[in-house]
């Protein structure tokens, strides 16, 4: 299919398949060749047995054994401030064991692994756990294992004082400790060559949603009701992105986006939040105000929390967890909208509403890598949580009805240019105003014939348009930021006679 207007759309084009299968070829040998050369590595360098610092890393450590056991023990206690183990450095004497009393007096689950292998397990808010490192011969890297935690600086690093090797190797260990952190390849981690090579290409994509059940892009309909209660239950599982490739997502209530509230000025929402995860987590409700420090707090697993807000104004207003990092846990699925209609919003054969979010491909299975979200320049682009989704399944309107769309850009990153290709938006409501309407407004206004070609949105913010197709057809949904669009970015409003 080669539709002249679909732009950014997947096609199957002649040749595709071989493509594919000479990927997946590719990824084969890529294995085969990272395995060869960490067995070599391993062969040259047998003392150490340490995926965290990678292949290719400076060895002088290598010296190490010479070090003689003191017989004598070093005990620190470490601490945990916001997003860093305080202290951040441990000196200790060459030869010593060390013992570390982790207490976790952050706001949220923390662990402390070290790159020889031993580790404190998950250690809850307020809680403690002893960690016996071994003995120290040479300068030893600590982190926290959590998904996202290392990048953002949970980093401890321990000095080997004395250390044979110690001169010279004290200030290349800090220089690939920086590194190491710097690339977010460690042993929790993964290398970026396996990364790269898992991220699907748009055919695949294509392929998946398919196979996938779509997520329901119709505004629900508004009922008579004033207060409006949920439970929103936040679990941790796994999604198939592409065939082959899976991801961790993080849900409320199972889907990501999470459920899609819909309301008026003035309507109140009792939301209580329960957290069946691995690690804490929280929730902000854009579409109320409040002090954020109880509603907002990170709680817990087997913990709940109630979060009530009046929706004050109206707006299409992005809710996600709060939890740091952040980043990673929009980008693992935690996110959705509350929208609340302007006062006399005018009745439409059509609402839809879509969400568009970026996926940042970690390990197979595992969680986004930190890294590449930090870095900004995500591997899927996705409406409701999927890429290609309306592709596979358009949204569907009738020649001469009048189509709204609701838009929101979850991010955590990226811009969303929202078009869709042969029409024209005769009403843009973005972020509360009106720029441009058909006829005289709810806020009384006139503005004739003006219309627009594009609603752009930050992350984070959000609005709709309306317009009313003439001609049958396959209307693409995009974000004209074409590069997210080939990412996934991409739909179809199919409009029949
Ligand atoms: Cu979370």
């Amino acid at each position: 299919m080669t539709n002249p207007t679909s732009e950014g759309r997947p096609r199957t084009l002649p040749g595709q398949e071989g493509t594919a299968l000479s990927r997946s070829a590719a990824r084969v040998v890529g294995v085969v060749i990272v395995v060869v050369i960490s067995v070599a590595a391993l062969l040259v360098r047998p003392s150490l047995v340490d995926a965290s610092t990678g292949v290719g890393e400076a060895s002088e450590g290598a010296a190490s054994s010479s070090v003689m056991e003191t017989g004598h023990t070093t005990d620190v206690t470490v601490k945990v401030d916001g997003m860093a183990f305080v202290p951040s450095s441990i000196e200790v004497p060459a030869g010593d064991r060390l013992q570390i009393t982790f207490v976790n007096t952050g706001d949220q689950r923390h662990d402390l692994v070290f790159a020889n292998g031993a580790e404190s397990g998950a250690v809850a808010p307020g809680a403690q756990a002893v960690v016996d490192a071994g003995v120290v011969s040479e300068d030893l890297e600590g982190w926290c294992s959590l998904p996202g935690h290392r990048q953002m600086g949970m980093v401890l690093d321990v000095v080997a004082v004395g250390a044979s090797s110690d001169e010279d190797a004290g200030a290349d260990a800090d220089a690939s400790s920086v590194a190491s952190a710097d690339s977010g390849e460690g042993d929790m981690d993964h290398s970026s060559t396996a990364t790269d090579s898992s991220v699907p290409t748009m055919a695949e994509l294509a392929e998946a949603a398919e196979n996938a059940e779509p997520y329901p892009a119709d505004l629900s309909e508004l009922d008579d009701s004033t207060e409006h209660s949920y439970t929103f239950t936040v679990t941790e599982g796994t999604e198939e992105v592409a065939a082959g490739v899976t991801r961790a997502v993080w849900t409320y209530n199972g889907t990501s986006p999470g459920p899609i509230l819909h309301g008026r000025v003035g309507d109140t929402f009792h939301i209580t939040l329960v957290n069946e995860g691995t690690m804490g987590h929280s929730i902000d409700f854009h579409a109320g105000e409040l002090a954020p420090d109880e509603p907002m707090r990170t709680i817990e697993p087997g913990q709940s929390l109630e979060y009530t807000f009046t929706a004050g104004r109206s707006g299409v207003w992005m809710y996600h967890c709060s939890t740091m990092p952040m980043s990673s846990h929009i980008a693992n699925g935690m996110f959705g909208a509350v929208v609340i209609e302007p006062d006399g919003l005018e009745e439409v054969d059509r609402s839809y509403v879509l969400i568009q979010s970026e996926m940042y491909l970690g390990a197979d299975g595992e969680a986004a890598d930190a890294t590449k979200v930090a870095a900004g320049i995500p591997d899927v682009v996705a409406f409701n949580g999927r890429a290609f989704q309306y592709d596979a399944h358009p949204l569907t309107a009738k020649v001469g009805e009048r189509v709204r769309m609701w838009v929101l850009d979850a991010g955590p990153n990226s811009p969303w240019s929202f078009h869709v290709v042969g029409t024209q938006f005769d009403t843009v409501w973005s972020e509360g105003a009106y720029s441009v309407y058909h006829g005289t407004s709810a806020d009384g206004v006139t503005r004739g014939t003006t219309g627009a070609q594009v609603l752009s949105l930050q992350a984070a913010e959000g609005g709709f348009v309306e317009f009313v197709p003439s001609e049958a057809g396959h209307y693409a949904i995009v974000n004209h930021q074409m590069s997210l669009a080939e990412k996934g970015a991409h739909g179809v409003l199919e409009v029949l006679e």
